[in-house]
């Protein structure tokens, strides 16, 4: 008879665990995909974003599946189709240029899979075709350039640029903010601007034909305005290589604060660089769980910058984190 009751026992307390087992189950968060669809490995603040998306997916244990574009809008938007067909729950997309996004955000919409952007805004006339946008003040960020250098040259002086990628939101902006700058200021100007595509080769490649252009009509250029750090550091490879110092022969500035900025500004080669942070993973993670849970999302989180230059980079390049 004991032994029947044990055995009874042994029984129930054996399918009690099994119950508390499956309710467990059930209540544990099941893992999120998501897809994530980066532009490419251009430039060290590129790496930076990837990276940061990256690490922060694994500690939030997300299931992330990343697409690397190679420079190119339509790897993109294959991408995101595929991730549309796999059924992912959500989407972070860094776009590489603000247009032509409309059709493929649709299907995103219509499978009911929302899309998260970072770094780089788009222009579609339905802004309910994404979710939010996390980014940098671009306009603001090359406004600061603008301001310092007008400074650092006393307002007078003439300026090559190096813009961004043909198309991309930063690359309009920058030019912008920078252009709205140098308006207060009618004896600086850009006397000529070229795309160098936010790498370093780029900026090399466009710096040499301004250099040698210059050479050609006798100019005399004062500064660099670079739209990425990556751009400048290969224009600093060209001053150099010219015979000039970069520096003081030729200021140059530029956007990022990355750590080869730090170092170039260290070595008193680099002027000014005003930070853009690339360490978007955890806003672009606490964005998905947000809106997968329903609660409401702004429609664009803007990240802050600071500029550094000579005069601080020394003390806070140990510090940097990208
Ligand atoms: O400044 C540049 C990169 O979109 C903000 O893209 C980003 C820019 C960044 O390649 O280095």
């Amino acid at each position: 008879m004991r032994r029947e009751i044990l055995a009874i026992a042994a029984v129930l307390a054996g399918s009690l665990f099994l119950t508390l087992c499956r309710c467990q189950g059930a209540d544990a968060k099941k893992p999120i995909t998501v897809g994530f669809s980066q532009i490419g490995a251009e430039s060290a603040w590129r790496t930076a974003e990837t990276e940061s998306i990256r690490s922060e997916a694994a500690k939030r244990a997300v299931n992330l599946k990343v697409s690397d574009a190679q420079q190119k809008q339509e790897n993109q938007i294959k991408a995101i189709g595929a991730f549309i067909a796999q059924r992912v729950d959500a989407i972070i997309l860094a776009p590489k240029v603000e247009d032509g996004w409309g059709p493929i955000l649709k299907q995103a919409k219509a499978a009911k899979i929302p899309v998260i952007l970072v770094d780089r805004g788009v222009n579609v006339s339905d802004e309910s075709l994404y979710a939010t946008l996390i980014a940098s003040d671009f306009v603001a960020e090359g406004r600061m350039a603008g301001e310092w250098l007008a400074k650092r040259l006393s307002a007078r002086g003439d300026v090559v640029e190096i813009q961004g990628t043909t198309g991309a939101a930063p690359a309009f902006d920058r030019k912008r903010g920078f252009e709205e700058a140098l308006r207060k200021y009618p004896d600086m100007k850009i006397i000529k601007s070229q795309s160098g595509d936010f790498n370093r080769a780029g900026g090399k490649q466009v710096m040499e034909a301004f250099l040698k252009a210059a050479q050609g009509s006798n100019a005399k250029i004062d500064a660099v305005y670079a739209h990425n750090d990556d751009m400048a550091l290969g224009a600093i490879q060209a001053i150099e290589e010219a015979g000039l110092k970069p520096g003081s022969d030729i200021v140059v500035v530029s956007i990022d604060g990355v750590k080869g900025a730090f170092e170039a500004m260290v070595a008193g080669k680099l002027n000014c660089s005003v930070e853009c942070n690339p360490l978007l993973g955890p806003a672009a993670f606490d964005a998905v769980e947000t809106i997968l849970s329903g609660r409401p999302l702004p429609k664009k989180t803007i990240v802050k910058d600071r500029l550094f230059d000579q005069s601080t980079a020394k003390d806070v390049i140990a510090t940097r984190q990208y």
